[in-house]
């Protein structure tokens, strides 16, 4: 055999013998480059196919041939271990251990606030209310006027109430709702007013935004035993079957008569801090409505009566949930929100 033979043979043992080393497909391609780059080895060596007598071609070529090949398949197929194994080293580092217990997710709630607006509004639709809103920025008309309260009542005192500008103030209740409903509707009215309401207090036990809840109902012969009834059975809903009602004389000057209504401690038989000792917690103003609220909307008070009530929210929250600072409703801490 010839030289060229031999090299050929060279050329196959020792690029045999690199490839079996390979790690990588870095050093795969230089073993490529290195034999079959334009200045690779076989490439070199068979420049000299050339200079072959003519009846050495035929076996030359053939065993070029098969060296050619042989090393070709087995770049190719340590090509494809070196991409499977590159795969089974992600799948093993990428590896899950899916028995682990899981993260519990963070589910928000409804602020007590809302929770306790949503179980008023619920047990009144039970009695035939529907829900009424109004704007919160308000004609002083609505707020007082037409509400039966003179030019020179106290609650329209800028210490009391927020101006916006002349006429024009924040609701101090939701009254001026009702208001507005007995302008566009006749009656029978089945009402209640939820939302916020502005006055200028801020201590202890006053923001000065807060929420209420009015109720009205208006139609022949109401009579203040109809108000007993509903009143008895939202406080008994709300706050338990063997809640007690009593109601005591009061004034509005929207209503006459009028009653402060308190219910009976749900904390304890006689004496607690929630109802400071007396064994009652008050929780609504009502009244039969005065006949000059009629006037003001055109209702005919010889023909219509009806009763009015007015709750705030945020205090039945604070019964309801055993909250006993005010403040915590408006902070927004996620130990307190939490909790309900
Ligand atoms: C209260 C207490 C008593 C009341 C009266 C009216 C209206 F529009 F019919 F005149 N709405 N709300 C009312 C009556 C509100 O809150 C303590």
């Amino acid at each position: 055999m010839n030289q060229l033979a031999d090299r050929l043979q060279q050329i196959r043992t020792a690029a045999l013998e690199a490839l079996e080393n390979i790690t990588n497909q870095v050093e795969l391609e230089e073993i490529r480059v290195r034999y079959f780059g334009r200045k690779g080895e076989y490439t070199t060596a068979m420049r000299g196919m050339g200079k072959l007598l003519p009846e050495e071609r035929p076996a030359i070529g053939k065993l070029s041939n098969q060296v050619r090949t042989q090393l070709m398949e087995t770049i190719e197929s340590v090509a494809t271990d070196l991409a499977q194994q590159k795969r089974e080293q992600q799948l093993l580092a990428e590896q899950i251990d899916i028995t682990l217990p899981g993260r519990s997710a963070q589910v928000g709630k409804k602020h007590p606030i809302t929770q306790t607006l949503e179980i008023i509004t619920y047990i009144f639709h039970g009695m035939g209310f529907q829900v009424a809103e109004g704007p919160e920025v308000e004609l002083e008309y609505y707020n007082f006027d037409a509400l039966n309260t003179p030019p020179e009542h106290p609650a329209r005192d800028l210490q009391d109430t927020f101006y916006i500008s002349e006429g024009v103030v924040l609701r101090t209740h939701t009254s001026p709702v009702q208001i507005r409903v007995m302008e566009k509707q006749q009656p029978p009215i089945r009402i209640i007013a939820p939302g916020r309401v502005y006055r200028r207090d801020y201590d202890i036990s006053h923001t000065p935004m807060f929420h209420q809840v009015e109720g009205l109902l208006v139609d022949r012969n109401v009579s203040f035993s109809e108000l007993k009834g509903v009143l008895y059975s939202f406080a008994r809903q709300m706050f338990g079957q063997q809640t007690e009602v009593r109601f005591r004389p009061h004034f509005f000057p929207f209503t006459e008569p009028s009653a402060e209504v308190d219910i009976s401690c749900p904390f304890c038989q006689k004496g607690c801090r929630t109802c400071s000792g007396t064994g009652w917690i008050e929780i609504l103003g009502a009244g039969v409505v005065d006949p000059n609220v009629f006037r003001s909307v055109g209702y005919d008070p010889e023909q219509y009566t009806g009763f009015a009530f007015g709750m705030g929210v945020d205090r039945i929250a604070m019964i309801k949930f055993g909250i006993t600072d005010l403040r915590l409703m408006l902070e927004n801490d996620m130990r307190f929100a939490e909790q309900f």
